[in-house]
């Protein structure tokens, strides 16, 4: 049994836990969680999705099991299949592969991906040239250059900068990705202005709520922490940012699991003070799970770090909600056609 209080104790030698929140999911990652749900329970198994719904090892496997195909190009769809695209957004020209091939799609980018996807729009049409920055292949951004391929130059952090050519210096605005670290970001930025005076920013953050608010509790709950545990997968950029994070705020060692039974037994030598924290893209039952391995381990006193309230929440791709409506609709009128009298 897990104690939580949440009122942070004063310094002392006793073995703890300070679990960061907000940590786990955000509300993007929700709602693409629950839409590949949602669509196999209104048609069936299998239904396919392109790329990992999201950057889980855990919730791919569960949503395997559940009977999601996960599958790396639309071309592996059979035609007129169900296909889902992850929350991390997908190229226009996926889209029109996916029209060719009669697939039926739920698109269940974050909408804060979206934002970000038309901003690129909107700039490229005024023919500004947009300096990305984000990671290099990553989906995310192979999506959001998809919108504008003419128009958009990646930058890959700092030392990138130096490489960036523009066609004009009075026309040029810098975009992000949605999951980057938010110092790192900045420097980033503000090398970009050196170069470019005229450089202009996004209209509002790119960076969005979840990344930020995880990172400001991992800093607040790093600085004091020996040994900060983030759980998340390798492949989920946000979860790698926060160890990062983590260590750049004092943490003395800070490691990435998966699962539980990742953690190294010697990463708690020496250790008094454990921090906790999970990426966007994590089930709150992994978390449990490291808490659980702690207690055993004499880490059972969990004091939780609240850098911030979240109430965010997004509905449904819309075509599962018209699909689903379109089912109440039905069972409705059979329920009314079979109801006493009728
Ligand atoms: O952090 P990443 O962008 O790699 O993605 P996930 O770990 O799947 O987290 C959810 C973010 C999805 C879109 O922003
Ligand atoms: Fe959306 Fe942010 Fe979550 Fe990505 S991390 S899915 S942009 S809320």
């Amino acid at each position: 049994m897990v104690c939580m209080t949440a009122t942070p104790a004063a310094t002392s030698t006793a073995r703890r836990v300070l679990l960061a929140a907000p940590r786990g999911y955000c509300a993007g990652v929700d709602r693409a969680v629950i839409a590949v749900e949602k669509a196999l329970e209104q048609y069936g198994a299998p239904v396919f999705v392109r790329k990992e719904i999201v950057h889980n090892k855990y919730v791919v496997q569960t949503l395997e099991k559940k009977g999601a195909i996960f599958v790396d190009e639309t071309e592996e769809v059979p035609e007129g299949s169900i296909v889902i695209f992850s929350a991390h957004g997908v190229a226009p020209v996926v889209h029109e592969e996916a029209a060719e091939r009669r697939l039926a799609t739920i698109d269940a980018t974050c909408p804060l991906v979206t934002k970000v996807h038309k901003e690129a729009v909107r700039f490229a049409k005024d023919d500004y040239d947009i300096l990305l920055i984000g990671h290099e292949g990553h989906e995310e951004v192979i999506g959001t250059s998809g919108e504008a391929p003419d128009h958009i130059t990646l930058v890959d952090g700092p030392e990138d900068v130096q490489n960036v050519q523009v066609r004009d210096e009075s026309k040029v605005v810098w975009l992000s990705q949605t999951t980057l670290s938010v110092d790192e970001t900045m420097e980033t930025v503000d090398a970009l202005k050196d170069r470019f005076p005229q450089l202009i920013s996004p209209p509002s953050d790119d960076i969005c709520y979840a990344t930020q608010n995880r990172q400001i509790a991992v800093k607040q709950m790093g600085a004091q922490a020996d040994l900060v545990i983030v759980v998340g997968s390798r492949n989920s950029s946000n979860s790698v940012r926060l160890v990062e994070v983590a260590l750049g705020a004092g943490a003395r060692d800070a490691h990435l699991v998966d699962f539980a039974d990742e953690i190294d037994e010697s990463w708690l030598a020496g250790v008094t003070t454990v921090g906790v924290t999970s990426g966007a893209s994590v089930p709150e039952i992994l978390v449990q799970g490291v808490l659980e391995w702690l207690a055993e381990r004499g880490y059972g006193d969990v004091e939780v770090v609240t850098a911030a309230e979240e109430s965010i929440t997004f509905s449904l791709p819309k075509e599962l909600r018209r699909d689903l409506r379109a089912e109440a609709e039905r069972l409705n009128a059979g329920a009314e056609d079979s109801a006493p009298g009728k």
